[in-house]
């Protein structure tokens, strides 16, 4: 695993081959302690309402506040501090070295996973935020060590070089969230890394690059937090959401933060983006219509939605 503290062509060049790229120290001691409280405050309801989710009492420890939330997805909606994350200066320098000059988020995430919840299963991130050119990336940024007990990333090196989405279903394993799962690729968990990192390195990986993280299995009362923040060129247009009556090939979901250059597509404003929501973990089951692989091969495509 090539691990830079210094962002560079070296390391783009490494993202490109591998799919991936860790930058060790990209934030701060004081930056991830300023994320975590932070964090604390939006899963206590002070920065407003998340929509699905209903604050603690005020009376709640911290430790069982946060045990309740797998994942909070659009913080940056909500707090000030989280959209000025976006545009974390080592994190932008990464980017424009990955993508271009012209850089574009449109989605934040923030991983609580406290010990016992599950993680999520292979995927590529393509299939839920398309965009264009391949140009989609994700800047994990680990607010905790992440390790392959408290349930780290695990990444497939290169699998994003083909430029296929692969297959998906709705799977029934426990050890994973609701999310449905990518299958029938040409590639084994034998061929994935486990991304150990400490906290305050960011994982930059691919929109294409198979990844997967396993249930949090450290003992109760600790956490692996991370917050994820995604982004793609700012020329491509992003085809995210269906907001009005226009063709497919021009839909361009407008609610993005620029966080280096110039947006092409200024002209058209943009909007306020996807409302804070939480994300479910699947306890209490993940509904009707889950399939082990097996069965999902000789039933075919369920009825109901996969996602
Ligand atoms: O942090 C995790 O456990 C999973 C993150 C992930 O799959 C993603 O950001 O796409």
């Amino acid at each position: 695993m090539f691990d830079p503290t210094e962002v560079g062509e070296e390391s783009s060049a490494f993202y490109r081959e591998h799919g991936y790229l860790v930058v060790r120290d990209a934030l701060r001691p004081a930056e991830v302690d300023e994320i975590l409280g932070e964090s604390l405050s939006i899963v206590r309801g002070e920065r407003g309402e998340i929509h699905n989710y209903s604050a603690p009492p005020a009376l709640a420890s911290d430790e069982d506040v946060l045990g309740g939330v797998l994942c909070i997805h659009q913080p940056h909606g909500s707090s000030e501090a989280m959209l000025n994350y976006l545009s974390q200066e080592t994190i932008v320098d990464v980017l424009t070295g990955v993508i271009g000059p012209n850089v574009k988020c449109m989605q934040s995430m923030l991983f609580i996973k406290s010990s016992g919840k599950p993680g999520q299963a292979w995927h590529q991130d393509e299939d839920f935020i398309p965009t264009r050119d391949r140009s989609l990336c994700g800047a994990w940024i680990a607010l905790d060590d992440a390790t392959t007990q408290n349930g780290c990333l695990w990444i497939i090196p290169g699998s994003h070089r083909r430029g296929v989405l692969w297959p998906q279903y709705p799977h029934d394993d426990p050890r994973f969230d609701c999310t449905v799962e990518s299958f029938d690729f040409p590639y084994t968990d034998d061929d994935a890394v486990a991304v150990e990192v400490p906290a305050g390195a960011v994982v930059f990986f691919n929109g294409y690059t198979l990844h997967r993280s396993l249930p949090n299995n450290a003992p109760q009362g600790t956490f692996r937090r991370a917050l994820v923040n995604h982004y793609m060129s700012a020329e491509s247009l992003l085809p995210w959401r269906h907001e009005d009556d226009k063709p497919m090939a021009k839909q361009d979901y407008r609610g993005i933060v620029m966080v280096a250059g110039e947006d092409p597509y200024a002209y058209k404003g943009t909007s306020s983006g996807n409302l804070p929501h939480i994300r479910p973990d699947g306890k209490g089951g993940c509904g009707d219509g889950r399939y082990s692989l097996r069965e999902f091969k000789a039933e075919g495509m369920p009825k109901k939605s996969m996602l």
